[in-house]
Parts: structure tokens; sequence; C-alpha cells
């Protein structure tokens, strides 16, 4: 504190200091600017005085700022100069020999020096404006910890929400449902939000996902989740969330052994409450296993799209993967490759890819999440069973991303409730924002959109996806195209030659659907390969734009290559659908360079897109451009939003092993009753009654029975008999394992 007092008086001096040192450093950009040296912005609290002179002064002829000079002499005051670009208006302080000395008939005198003043026509003694910056500032303990929201530190590396708060957008009227372990929704970041109208427990088949204490204290993976999402602001209590005014809701599913009917039923969970749904898992993370939801769950992604959000499609938000240490990549996982998902993966406080990232040319984008050992993790609620204490900085992995992601697309549909699920993806191409990492290949696809592996299209930026949200039409109806299954019975090439494949899509082909521009475009193959893990796949795009869609992963040593499996990349996003596209497949096992291993039997190549023009896609990256000054935040426009379906209220299974037997109990119990009636109606004037009476008493505790097995929601039971297991759509499954329990996607 040795410079403290120094520090007032060089604010005092420092209108002179720069008057004297500004000549001698700027050289005059005119006479005018040479003449007249830059007013001061103020000369201390009491101590100045504002004066518009009159503006008759000028049109006689006079030099204002002589006569705002003669001003001050009369009034014992310094001309500091025009006020800014107010012409006749000037900032008059007191000088600076009369410091120390100050009082107020000094200034009283030269107010009233002022107001008499023939020259004057106004004056006025500024004070002291109290204004506050419009940052917001919470109570939470850890808030000033939660640098993903606010990063003091690294300028840029953080979502860019608070301005988004700062409008009131907090995701209020939105519903996002984790998909996970349970949520502990007693918790007071988590209570006040929470919806139990979205939450279920499929893994004890009640609706209260609470999670359960477990021999690894590891349950409290959801709550995480949760927390990131809506942990309550201004409760003096742990942290804050992205979406602080969303409601949260838990679906329990990972807690126990999982399969794909619980998968189904997880994803489509009162899905006209919950509008996002979070997945933090995925198939292992081991860098060997190809596998996603099986065709249970793909149906219920399907369905989610089509009918959930009343008909605007429920939002499905999943992980990238945790593998990148193995090697892994999203490509080979189903969740992440699905066009029904949104793919996000994690970088760490530098925006850097951390070493447990996945890539793949199906990721539409990244956020925020734990990095190396010295850098920071998540700051967000906890659990407070076991070891948990209700409140942790250490939530990591792509885990802790997807959550981050849920909530920013939380704060989009508060602004725009219509928005559909492709909506959400298109927005997000059009937002995310593209930085230098020197792990990041950046490319800029035929439509201007740049894309990376690692990145996706970009690091997510509320601020961005909110104004781009408010001036959103929604996009054309999807449409794709798919051509036949191309027989090749080919040998696969060893590096450096590769085995080409193309497929010329004609204006032809296209006219049907009417599709102009393109979304996700999907390959499936089908190939035989003694090592598949050392095949590469690349697709190229009409424009050129390449993807590398099957990556080679060293620790993938199948040897039953690939049945029917779906590589999908979102890096021709915009660019014209018709032209030829071609397959590059490579093997680059050592030292085979004479041999070819593997054979590809045949493959398909999928488009989705829409009748959106270039022309339009081109529109719509100006609008949203134009868009992020925040002017239609800050005014009252506002689109017009379609009403959406008439979704029916979500079917109850009746055929259900559960709901057979409560039905059979039930039945039985209606006919015993039935029963017991007719004979007490027909006996009731027989001596007989008190016999009848004895069972009576004991029919209370029978209905009871009954009571407890209808339970208080008939729920679709996961299938145990695998030979039940029917697939509900037709086509490609890739050949799988049996469904253990997913991997949460913590790097931990
Ligand atoms: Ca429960
Ligand atoms: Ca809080
Ligand atoms: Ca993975
Ligand atoms: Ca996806």
């Amino acid at each position: 504190m040795a410079s403290s007092p120094s520090f007032p008086l060089l604010l005092f001096f420092s209108p002179l200091i720069l008057l004297t040192v500004h000549p001698l450093h700027t050289p005059p950009l005119s006479p005018d600017a040479s003449a007249l040296p830059p007013p001061p912005p103020s000369c201390g609290p009491g101590q100045s005085w504002a004066v518009r002179l009159h503006a008759r002064l000028n049109e006689e002829g006079h030099d204002m700022d002589e006569l705002a000079h003669l001003v001050a002499v009369d009034a014992g005051l310094e001309n500091r100069g025009q006020i800014g670009q107010l012409a006749g208006h000037y900032l008059l302080c007191r000088g600076a020999e009369e410091e120390g000395q100050r009082d107020t008939r000094g200034a009283s005198a030269a107010g009233q020096a002022l107001a008499d003043h023939p020259y004057v026509a106004w004056h006025s003694q500024e004070l002291l404006l109290s204004r506050s910056k419009r940052s917001v500032a919470f109570n939470d303990p850890k808030y000033p910890k939660q640098w993903h929201l606010h990063n003091e530190l690294r300028a840029g590396m953080d979502i860019n929400v608070t301005g988004v708060w700062e409008h009131n957008i907090t995701g209020a009227g939105v519903t996002v449902v984790v998909v996970d372990d349970g949520v502990q929704h007693t918790l007071a970041d988590i209570q006040p939000n929470y919806s139990p109208e979205g939450s279920y427990d499929l893994n004890s088949n009640d609706p209260d996902p609470m999670p359960h204490p477990d021999a690894r204290s590891d349950n409290h993976h959801g709550t995480r989740c949760a927390g990131e999402i809506a942990a309550v602001s201004n409760n003096s209590f742990c942290a804050v969330g992205v979406a602080y005014g969303s409601r949260v809701a838990g679906i329990r599913v990972l807690d126990g052994p999982l399969t794909d009917s619980m998968e189904a039923v997880a994803f489509n969970k009162h899905y006209q409450v919950n509008d996002v749904y979070s997945c933090s898992w995925g198939p292992d993370d081991d860098g060997r296993t190809v596998d996603g939801p099986h065709p249970l769950g793909k149906a219920a992604l399907q369905h989610g799209v089509i009918a959930g959000r009343r008909g605007f499609g429920s939002i499905f938000v999943v992980a990238s993967g945790n593998g990148g240490q193995y090697n892994d990549n999203c490509n080979y996982d189903g969740y992440a490759n699905s066009i029904y998902t949104v793919t996000i993966g994690a970088v760490d406080e530098y925006g850097r890819m951390p070493f447990y990232a996945e890539e793949c040319a199906s990721m539409l984008a990244v956020t925020f999440s734990s990095g190396g050992r010295s850098l920071r993790s998540i700051v967000t609620s906890d659990w407070s069973m076991q070891d948990g204490t209700g409140c942790t900085d250490a939530h990591t992995g792509t885990s802790a991303a997807a959550p981050l992601a849920a909530g920013m697309i939380a704060l989009m549909l508060q602004v725009r409730a219509c928005l559909t699920w492709r909506d959400v993806q298109h927005i997000i191409a059009y937002t995310a924002t593209q930085y230098t990492d020197k792990l990041a290949n950046w490319e800029t696809n035929g439509a201007g959109f740049h894309h990376s592996h690692q990145h996706g299209f970009g690091l997510l930026n509320a601020w961005r996806l909110v104004n781009a949200a408010k001036v959103w039409v929604s996009v054309p109806f999807l449409v794709s195209y798919q051509s036949p299954v191309l027989k090749e019975d080919r040998k696969i090439l060893a590096y450096p030659d590769q085995l080409v494949l193309s497929w010329n899509v004609t204006a032809a082909d296209l006219k049907q659907s009417g599709m102009k521009t393109l979304e996700h475009v999907s390959v499936t193959v089908t190939m035989a390969h003694p090592h598949r893990g050392n095949v590469e796949v690349v697709l190229h795009c009409p424009s050129g734009m390449s993807s590398l869609i099957g990556a080679r992963r060293a620790l993938d040593s199948d040897t039953s290559g690939y049945m029917d499996w779906t590589f999908s990349t979102v890096r021709c996003w915009g660019e014209r659908a018709e032209g030829q596209y071609s397959v590059l497949i490579t093997d680059h096992t050592p030292g085979e360079q004479s041999k070819s291993l593997g054979t590809l039997n045949h493959w398909k190549l999928t488009l989705y897109g829409s009748s959106m023009s270039d022309e339009e896609v081109k529109q719509r990256q100006s609008l949203v451009k134009e868009a992020m000054g925040g002017q239609y935040l800050n005014s009252s426009f506002s689109l017009p939003c379609p009403p959406g379906l008439d979704i029916a209220p979500e079917k109850v299974h009746p055929l259900t092993s559960n709901s057979l037997k409560s039905l059979l109990l039930l039945g039985c119990f209606a006919l015993f009753w039935s029963l017991y009636y007719t004979m007490e109606v027909a006996l009731a004037h027989l001596d007989l009654r008190e016999l009848w009476r004895g069972r009576r008493s004991r029919a209370p505790d029978g209905f009871q029975a009954v009571r407890l097995e209808e339970g208080p929601e008939l729920e679709l039971q996961r299938v145990v008999n695998t030979d039940t297991k029917v697939p509900v759509i037709a086509g490609d499954v890739t050949a799988y394992s049996d469904s253990g329990k997913g991997s949460p996607t913590d790097s931990d």
C-alpha cells in the first residue's frame, strides 16, 4: 500500500499530464485536433460544473472556446473543454491550486457566478451518478470458482452466458432431464427447480429417481450433471447452473443392468414434459468397442424427434466419450453418430482438447470440462450421500460437457420454444466459434462452415446461440436420399494404395425429395478384416470436403470387421447435395503393404438435408451474424411460433408382465367381491350374517394387497428373456454385444 497516497494525486494531475504529454506523443491529426486537448472525463466529486453557453453567441460569430475560458475565469474555475460532441457545453473545474482549501463557500460562489453570468444559459454542478455494471452477482459461495461461466483468468474461455442472464433468459419454462444414475432432488440447489413430472426411476420402477448409495460411492454422477444445468442461483448455497431458471428432472437408468427396452423407455419418458435429454454416457470407451443404440433405443430416438415436445422433437444431447487415451473415436459410438443427437465434446480451460476427449466427424461442437491434473474441473452440485457434501469442484470428462450444452439449449428454447430438434443442430453449426488450438485441424466446407474433427463446428457460445435462436425461422422438413446397397466384394488395398468407391447423386435422384442442401451424411459399410482397427475410411463430399469417418484404432483388433456399421459426418453441412461422393478405404496394417487382408462387401450412402437452397444457407448465415449485436434480445421483437401437435398422452403399455399380473389380481378380486356381495344380499335375512361378517373384516387387507400390486403407474417392463427382444424397426443393426451397464463418461 506504499503507493496509495500518491494515487489520488496522480489521478488529479492526470489531466495536466495528458495536456502536456499528448501533443508530444500523438502527432495532431488536424489543426483542430491539436488546438483542443481532449477534456478529462471528470475533476472529482462536487468539483465540476457543466455549463451551456447561449447559442446566440455562436450565431453572432464568437469563438465559443474563448468565451468558455472567460466564463471559467469569472467564476474562479478552469475550462476543461467541450463536453464530448455537445457544441456549446463545457466542463469547468475548480483549479488545482485550490486543492486542500476547498470549502462549500467557494463552491457556492462559483455556482452563483455562473448563475449570474450573461454568457451562461444553463449550468449544473455535477454530482456523482450511481451506476452499477450490468453484471450478474450471485451470493452462491462457489460461483466465483465456476470459471466455465465467467473465466476471469483466460478471456473468451467460458460459455459467454452472463449477458444472456442479464436479459432475464435463464431457461424459464424449459425442462431438461438428466438420464443417468439418479438425481438427488432434495438438495438446496436442485429442489426448487426439480420437476417430479419429468422424472422416473427405471432401475426400481418407481417415480422417484433418488440415487441409491453404492459400494463405490459413485452414484453422484446424475446429480452433478443436474447441478450444471439448473443449480439454483442466489440461495447462498454451492453453485449456479447454466439455465438456473429451468426445471430439471431425473431418469434413473444407469444404476443396474441396462437393456435395450429400458433405454427406449428412458429416451421417450415424459417427452411432453421434458424438452432436452442430457445423456452423459455411452458404450465402453476402451478403443475397441463398436456399439450404439440397439433397435428399440434407435426407434425411441427416432420417435422422440417426431413426437416429443409436441412434435418439435426432443433434443438429445450426448457426450462424445472419454476414450481419448485409448485412441477411441466417437464415430464408433452409435449414440454420437446418430443424426438425432447433439454430439458434444470437451475442451479444457484453455480451449485445448484434453487427453480423454474423443474426436469424430459427427461431432457438432465442444464446451468446457476438466483437463490435465493441474487444470480446473467443473464446479457443480454433488449428492450429499456417502462421501458427498452437496457441492463439488471435481466434475470431469465429457460427462461434464454435455450438460452444459443441454443448459445452453434450454436458454435457446426459452427465447424460441418452437425450435425443432434440427433447428437446434443448425444453430449450433451456425454459431459455434472457431479458435486456435494446435490439435484442431480446422477446415472450411463448401458452405462456409468451419469444422474440426476435434472441436466440431467450434466452441458453444450461449450468447450467440440465444441471439440466433431469437431470429431463427424453422428449417424446411427433413428429407433423405439413400443409394441402393452397392455390392462390391472388393479387396481393401494396403497403404499407400486405397480402395476407392464412388456414387454419383444426380439432380434426378434428388428431385422426388426436393433435397438441395446437406445436413448429416452417412455411410453404412459391411467389410471383413482380420484386424479392423487398422482400416481407415474417408468420405469425400461433392465439394471435396473430406471426413475421416473411420479412424484407425490401435486397440481394436476385432477380427469380425464391420456388419452394416453406419458412420456419419456433419462436415458437409449446408453444402449442395448433388454430385459425386467417394469413400476411400485403406489398410494400414504394418508390414503388409503387398497383401490385401480385407474385403469390402457392400456399402450404401445416405444423405439427410432439406429443400433449403445454398442461397438460403448464405442468407441465414448473414442473418445470424447480424443478430449477434443483441438488438433482437433488447427489443420486443418476436417471431410467431406454431402451436405444435396435439400428441396423445403417453401410452401405458397394458401387456407387460407386471400389468398382466395386476389385471389378473384385480379380476380375481372383483370376482370375489361380486360373489361376496351377491351372497351377502342373498343371505341378508339369514342368521348366518355373523359368520360372513367375520370374513368381511379381512377384506380391507385383501384390497390393500391389490392396491400395492397396481402401483402408481404401469410401466413398460424390461425384457428379461432375450428371445422376446423383437426389433420394432427393420434394417441396420450392427453386430452388438449384450448390452451391459452403460459407462458414465467421467474422465476418471
Ligand atoms: Ca426410486
Ligand atoms: Ca446455488
Ligand atoms: Ca467412445
Ligand atoms: Ca449426433
